[in-house]
């Protein structure tokens, strides 16, 4: 069995997500092969030199479930891209550069974020072309952490200031992108998260029929898909309720 999830967003003002994830580590998760994380695991990442206790206790729980046998791979999101070397080693996982392809039982997959695939979306584009340059994030990296702290804040503020501005279309992905990747990978199936719109939808690739799974985020409730004996199933995970 092989797990996919994305768009947990975790951050010391939902610990119940957090709460959940380790919940589940050590649960359910126990039975999978592989977990796949596609991206915005963390609500924002500014380095991996930043103290950080909530995302200590992630590694610790992902670091268990790796030495229990579960392979864990970690794809960067457009919120944790700077997550580096010494984290994934700590959490026991294996750094994966999008897009990718994997192989699911009897059929191959192509695994990404899904940011890039949302074309329509120019001011972002530009954005994300500028800040996944090599050379921006040296300088990034090589700013103190109140500064980095403090351009994370600047940039989640401005973004969702410039989002509530934007067509429902825009903030999705653009169909004749999946089509070019679908085309370009040579498979039949893409699973992405990002646009936190959960669904499994057909796509014609020149005659093709493919499909497109879409993670959901974690804010109401956890979300995985499970690849099992050649079936894909969306779950839902309930959050706990809060103690009084
Ligand atoms: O994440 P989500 O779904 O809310 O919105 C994304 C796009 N926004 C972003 C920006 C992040 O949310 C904020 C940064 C995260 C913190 C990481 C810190 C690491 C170092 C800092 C580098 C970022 O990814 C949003 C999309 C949306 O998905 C749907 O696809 O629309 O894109 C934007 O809103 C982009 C804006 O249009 C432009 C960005 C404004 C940022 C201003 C900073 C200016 C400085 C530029 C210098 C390079
Ligand atoms: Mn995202």
């Amino acid at each position: 069995m092989d797990l996919f999830i994305s768009d947990l967003h975790l951050d010391d003002s939902r610990p119940q997500i957090c709460e959940l994830l380790l919940r589940y580590l050590a649960g359910p998760a126990r039975d999978a092969e592989r977990l796949f994380i596609l991206g915005d695991l963390f609500e924002f990442w500014i380095g991996d030199d930043y103290p950080n206790p909530l995302a200590d206790q992630v590694a610790a729980g992902l670091a268990d479930l790796k030495a229990s046998g579960t392979r864990l791979y970690f794809m960067p999101g457009n919120r944790d891209f700077l997550v580096g070397a010494d984290y994934c080693g700590r959490a026991g996982l294996e750094p994966l550069a999008e897009p990718v392809t994997v192989t699911l039982g009897h059929q191959s997959a192509v695994l990404c974020h899904g940011d890039a695939l949302c074309t329509g979306d120019e001011a972002y584009q530009a954005f994300r072309a500028k800040v996944r340059a090599p050379g921006w994030i040296e300088a990034f990296l090589a700013q103190p952490l109140a500064q980095r702290l403090e351009f994370a804040r600047y940039a989640r503020e401005e973004s969702a200031r410039q989002n509530a501005g934007k067509a429902a279309e825009i903030m999705d992905v653009t169909p004749s992108e999946v089509v070019r990747l679908l085309r370009e990978q040579g498979v039949d199936l893409l699973i992405h998260g990002h646009t936190h719109r959960p669904g499994l939808h057909d796509v014609d690739v020149d005659g093709r029929s493919c499909q497109r799974v879409v993670l959901g985020d974690w804010y109401e409730q956890g979300s995985v898909l499970v690849f099992d004996h050649d079936r894909l199933t969306l779950q839902q995970l309930e959050h706990q309720p809060p103690h009084c």
